[in-house]
């Protein structure tokens, strides 16, 4: 396989970074998680755009421009004959000395590796999953925004963690004021009385790609969106719930903290955003 970093394509074996570099220091930097279907890189201009916010909010210059980036991107699914798969883009602050201070890291780092793409179970599609809330809350935007796709997931991690105790693979993860912020790694959906609801980002969401086509796609179906608070009483009670995430695309939930969710199995609403989510990812594709 071959890897982008910093500005040579190289070999799996070759591709290795510094121990001084900050972003294995101190998780100083950002990345995006990006799909490729059929050729076709899933909204990488959107993509780009949060990395470049992220990169804005922790004040580091990406050394290329959208274009470069873009450009990188691309070439590493074609030198890598894919067609579908997973691209993994990202941006340290460099290398620096033992301390901190951004300052000491002159260069950042960029790095893409494009990957064929690990999917879920079938059968968390058709079954749905049971998810529960856990301790863990969301980090504070005020300590670090959850906006920012930063190297720094141990927040996420942690919340992770106690999923597996639990014996599920995601889990709610509440903000400070006890609101349901997102997962682990997914946004979340639920839909009541024929509207679909979902956190803003302002309760500790990201801005997640797959969260904005979904809403797109509830235009598309004339389903009112309502982006609100929502309490885990509100998720018990939703005829419908469902996660969203670059690797995940929809996947259903069916029970939530051991209340089911409606009838307890895969919802109409639900078939029906997916259906027209995979309809999308091929019509909003930039072509390698
Ligand atoms: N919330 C969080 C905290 C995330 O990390 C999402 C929501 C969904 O956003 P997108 O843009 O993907 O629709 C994410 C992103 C992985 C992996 O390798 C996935 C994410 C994060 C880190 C790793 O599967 N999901």
């Amino acid at each position: 396989m071959k890897i982008f970093l910093d500005g040579s394509y190289v070999e799996q074996e070759d591709a290795k970074i510094s121990v001084f570099d900050h972003g294995l220091l101190y998780g100083d930097g950002i990345f995006e998680g990006i799909r490729l279907y059929e050729g076709c890189v899933f909204r990488l201009e959107e993509h780009l755009e949060r990395l470049e916010y992220s990169a804005k909010a922790i004040l580091l210059t990406i050394p290329y421009s959208r274009t470069e980036m873009a450009e990188i991107v691309c070439e590493c699914c074609r030198l890598n004959n894919l067609r579908d798969g997973y691209i993994r883009l990202v941006v340290t602050r460099g290398v620096g000395n033992l301390g901190l201070a951004p300052e000491s890291c002159p260069k950042p780092s960029v790095f893409c590796i494009a990957d064929k793409i690990q999917l879920y179970p079938k059968e968390f599609y058709e079954k749905g999953l049971d998810i529960v809330t856990v301790p863990t809350r969301r980090i504070n935007p005020a300590a670090l925004n959850p906006a920012i796709k930063s190297l720094n997931y141990l927040n996420n991690i942690f919340a992770r963690i106690e999923a597996t105790t639990a014996g599920v693979v995601e889990a709610i993860m509440l903000n400070d004021q006890g609101y349901v912020a997102e997962c682990t790694g997914d946004n979340l959906f639920i839909i009541h009385k024929g509207k679909l609801y979902t956190p803003p980002a302002s309760a500790g969401a990201l801005k997640g790609i797959t969260r904005d086509a979904v809403i797109s796609v509830a235009e598309e179906l004339n389903v009112p969106l309502i982006e609100t608070n929502l309490t885990r009483y509100d998720i018990w009670n939703a005829e419908e719930c469902f996660l969203t995430g670059t690797a995940a695309e929809l996947v259903p939930v069916v029970s939530v903290d051991r209340r089911v969710i409606g009838q307890g199995k895969v919802g109409e609403f639900t078939n029906r955003f997916l259906d027209a989510f995979h309809q999308r990812v091929i019509r909003e594709g930039t072509m390698l």
